[in-house]
């Protein structure tokens, strides 16, 4: 039986756990993202039928190259949905959620997206409705998705303070409602984060409930190509990279990403990084290592209490 929730498993041994969080709770509280994992998974069944993954079988769980810790991976699909996965690391100095769920390309609902590093004194932090398409020039779109939220983004804009410049071509990624933010680590931030994240689960689970399943081919391979877009821009950019490649080294951490975090970057479309992201390529045609060419900007928040777009679109 392919289903679902009740075969959860997360399968760090419970003595192994107990011992990273103790040592870990000597030092500060103890933070844990699996109640996160756990809540949309359970919210997430009270929508849809979730079922495994195929990934799942590959993809579950890995120990750091030097024993200590946990890395725990869970996959699932729904009719609306083609991957909702979970990544979830534990060691003695940090802890991370990777948590993303990409929608069937029937449907453009925006990609939902949880990125928390922890260490035990600091936070890194992106919670977002990541849009599908262009919600900087196209008006309609934005509105489609986000005009109703706007109140939800401004609520958590002010517990949550702007995190400061970041590579430029992020923004396009993301909503108005965004949550970029740094933080020093504290119990009430953690539940503040937990509230932020339940909250805006369930208002994309609303938007993919409400969403029509879309039978129109254009419609469908422009969503589809969004999607692949999205996928190539973080296999190949994703801050989190250079942190699994020191934890399991450089072949499973690209297998990792390419296979299990971003899949299907390499079967949903043909094109590549430089199609999409032409500005990358230098004179002599090859990929530009460097985090951006355009570099990072947007001191401040770059969307106003109305949601509207202050920065330059470049
Ligand atoms: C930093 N992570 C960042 C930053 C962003 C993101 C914007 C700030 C640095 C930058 O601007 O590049 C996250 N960027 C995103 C997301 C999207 C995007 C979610 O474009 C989506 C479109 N972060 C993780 C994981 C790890 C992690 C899994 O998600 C670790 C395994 C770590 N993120 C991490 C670290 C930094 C960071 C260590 C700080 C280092 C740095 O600035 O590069």
């Amino acid at each position: 039986n392919s289903c679902c929730v009740s075969t959860r498993d997360w399968s760090i041994s419970s003595k192994k756990r107990a011992t990273t969080l103790s040592s870990i709770s000597t030092r500060t509280f103890s933070v844990s993202y699996r109640k996160f994992v756990d809540f949309a998974l359970d919210e997430t069944t009270s929508h849809t039928h979730l079922f495994s993954s195929p990934l799942q079988e590959k993809y579950n769980s890995l120990e750091p190259k030097d024993g200590k810790g946990e890395i725990s991976m869970l996959s699932f699909e729904a009719a609306e949905i083609r991957l909702l996965r979970s990544l979830i690391i534990e060691t003695e100095t940090m802890q991370v959620l990777d948590f993303t769920v990409f929608p069937r390309a029937e449907y453009d609902v925006p990609i939902f997206c949880a990125n928390f590093f922890t260490t035990a004194r600091t936070n890194i932090v992106v919670l977002d409705l990541n849009p599908l398409h262009d919600v900087i020039n196209q008006r309609h779109y934005k509105e489609k998705y986000f005009k109703s939220l706007i109140p939800l983004g401004l609520k958590y804009a002010e517990l949550f303070p702007w995190g400061g410049k970041l590579t430029s071509e992020s923004i396009k990624f993301f909503s108005p409602i965004v949550i970029w933010t740094k933080f020093n680590s504290s119990p009430e931030k953690y539940e503040i984060l937990y509230s932020a994240f339940k909250d805006y689960y369930k208002v994309w689970l609303e938007l993919v409930s409400k969403s029509d399943k879309e039978t129109d081919e254009s419609q469908i391979s422009r969503n589809l190509e969004a999607q692949h877009r999205y996928l190539v821009w973080r296999a190949e950019k994703d801050p989190g990279q250079s942190v699994l490649k020191k934890l399991i080294g450089e072949t499973l951490a690209k297998d990792l990403l390419r296979g299990f975090l971003f899949n299907g970057v390499d079967v949903l479309g043909s094109k590549t990084f430089n199609d999409y992201f032409p500005h990358y390529c230098s004179k002599d045609g090859d990929l530009n290592n460097k985090g951006s060419i355009i570099g990072k900007s947007f001191e401040n928040r770059p969307w106003d209490e109305r949601g509207e777009f202050l920065g330059n679109i470049f």
